[in-house]
């Protein structure tokens, strides 16, 4: 059996550094992963945010699937490595009349051939399936997340890379699935589904189910236990685990302090509700724009039950245990043997030995219970149960990753007139959706005008005497976003403000911007007398007023409605 962590490749994590030192310089630039694996067992999905998973596959008999090699690249470009590798570490299944007590992953294998199913199109409706030596043994798709956001009015849903495998334990179904969000968020997940195993006849210790061969179904607990071995960026070696609570400041329970503890050495921790308590992986040096320290969060969901087993099962007296990073420690129960320091049937609780984490590979073990109690939904087949725990990045970016950056809105102040050699001032008005700060430029000005960066106002004093100008008033916002307005700006005399200054205008007491002149006499025809030249101006004769009571109407004579000299 191989085992399931691979030895870490320094010069991976040399060729990243690399990149990040590159991406100081010119942040738009995208990061390029390489990943240690073969094309075929590559997984790597870009988003529509920009974002990107990248990471590799293999099948191992015991713990089936196992993604290693995992990088997160952010909407931004920033590729940085969270997992050497995630994997199942158990599925225990103790039965509430001690009449069973299974170790499927450790015992059974959830990748081994007669186990791992060969997945139909079927299974994998939308997807893609991924084959190793032929056989279908991953389902790729492409699913919409649970979160939203809200940009403006529209709601954005995030976009979730969704990879699971089905393996089959006795009458089980297992589905373990691992969610990968375009926010970094990650879901480790564990469907059950197929048929009920164990069957009795003491209602005590289950619930009566329609369809056994014995009256009662027997209750039982479903504890999923995986195995995470964060390496969070370029260095797998300085990753520190803390857990934060937060404690009441007094005995009224009215406020709170945070409290932050971080792990020196190997240990075993349990949630606690009531402090709201949570651990996280963070890096001891890499750090988002902020100067925050790059982690991930590892929030407990599923925590109504709780197996406190018998005292030959002590990895289920803890939820999480971290661990200083050792092959041979595979699974939380049943481990076998192995040269390497393990001895046969070690649990986790062994492996918790007192050594030193700081500046070691660490490992994460993290469990979830379920207490599965039949119902008579579960007769002939039972609906899939499922449960999930959530690793969300803090810090990993500056931004969130989902929400674009909006750009100032900037009010046109519409056209502008100004007689020549005025002293003149102009506020040009904008506004940004996240109140960051806006600069300001512009182009296209009358000539003795300038604009000021800081606040948006024009003014100066016009040093043309006649001409029109069309200006271009710019809005950036401290991430770039950038936004554009333009004007007509008039310098000269024009009394009527169509934009076309007394000197030049045809008609310069009434507003013509169009300047038409039929007959062409240098008056336009919205002030000329006699507009068609040789027409005189229209008398009520030239109205037509007699339309024939039978036979073809005939146009008696026409009115030049549309002012242009024709009919
Ligand atoms: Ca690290
Ligand atoms: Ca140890
Ligand atoms: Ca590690
Ligand atoms: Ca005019
Ligand atoms: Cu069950």
């Amino acid at each position: 059996m191989r085992p399931v962590s691979r030895v870490y490749i320094p010069t991976v994590g040399h060729n990243i550094a690399i990149g990040l030192l590159l991406l100081v310089c010119a942040s738009s630039t995208t990061a390029q992963v390489t990943l240690s694996c073969s094309a075929t067992y590559q997984i790597s999905h870009s988003f529509s945010n920009g974002a990107k998973w990248d990471m590799c596959w293999e099948l191992l008999d015991r713990e089936g699937i196992v993604y290693s090699d995992v990088y997160y690249t952010t909407p931004s470009g920033i590729a940085r490595r969270v997992f050497n590798s995630l994997a199942l570490a158990q599925i225990h299944v103790p039965y509430d009349d001690d009449g069973a007590r299974y170790h499927d992953v450790s015992d059974y294998g959830l990748g081994s051939s007669g186990h791992l199913n060969n997945l139909q199109q079927t299974d994998c409706p939308n997807g893609t399936r991924l084959q190793d030596n032929g056989k279908n043994v991953i389902c790729r798709t492409i699913i919409t997340g649970d979160q939203s956001a809200l940009t403006g009015n529209t709601a954005v849903a995030t976009e979730v890379l969704s990879v699971f495998s089905v393996s089959h334990v006795g009458a089980y179904n297992y589905i373990p699935e691992y969610r990968f969000f375009d926010t970094g968020q990650i879901e480790p997940v564990m469907g059950a589904t197929g048929k009920l195993q164990r069957y009795g006849s003491d209602p005590a210790v289950g619930w009566p189910v329609r369809g056994g061969s014995s009256p009662v179904g027997i209750s039982h607990l479903h504890n999923y236990y995986w195995r995470l071995d964060f390496d969070l960026g370029s260095n797998a070696n300085d990753d520190v685990f803390e857990e934060i609570e937060f404690v009441a400041d007094n005995a009224s329970n009215n406020s709170f302090s945070k409290s932050v503890n971080s792990y020196s050495h190997e240990a075993a921790r349990s949630i606690n509700p009531a402090t709201k308590r949570f651990w996280r992986v963070r890096d001891a040096t890499e750090t988002n724009a902020q100067g925050l320290a790059v982690s991930y969060d590892i929030l407990a969901l599923d925590t109504g039950h709780r197996d406190t087993g018998p005292s030959s099962e002590p990895f289920t007296y803890d939820d999480v245990y971290v661990t200083r990073q050792r092959d041979c420690e595979r699974f939380i129960s049943h481990n076998p043997s192995d040269p390497d320091g393990c001895a046969s049937n070690d649990d986790v609780t062994d492996f918790v030995n007192g050594e030193a984490l700081a500046n070691q590979d660490i490992v994460v073990w993290f469990g979830i219970t379920f207490h599965h109690i039949p119902r008579d939904e579960d007769e002939p087949r039972m609906h899939a149960h499922w449960n999930h725990f959530r690793l969300v990045p803090r810090d990993w970016t500056y931004a969130s990753s989902r929400i674009a950056n909006l750009p100032p809105v900037i009010n046109n102040p519409g056209e502008q007139f100004n007689l020549p050699s005025s002293d003149t001032s102009l506020q040009v008005v904008a506004s940004d959706p996240e109140n960051q700060a806006i600069t300001f430029t512009a182009s296209g000005l009358p000539p003795g005008l300038g604009i000021n960066s800081n606040n948006g106002l024009i003014s100066g004093t016009h040093s043309s005497s006649f001409g029109s100008y069309n200006v271009n008033v710019s809005a950036t916002d401290s991430e770039g976003g950038i936004n554009a307005i333009n004007f007509d700006w008039h310098v000269g005399e024009d009394t009527d403000q169509d934009g076309i200054a007394n000197a030049s205008d045809n008609c310069p007491a009434l507003a013509n911007a169009n300047q038409q002149d039929s007959d062409a006499d240098g008056e336009g025809n919205l002030c000329d007398a006699s507009p068609y030249g040789g027409c005189t101006s229209l008398s009520s004769s030239d109205v037509p007023k007699t339309i024939s009571s039978s036979g073809t109407p005939t146009v008696q004579s026409t009115l030049d409605v549309s002012e242009n000299g024709y009919v």
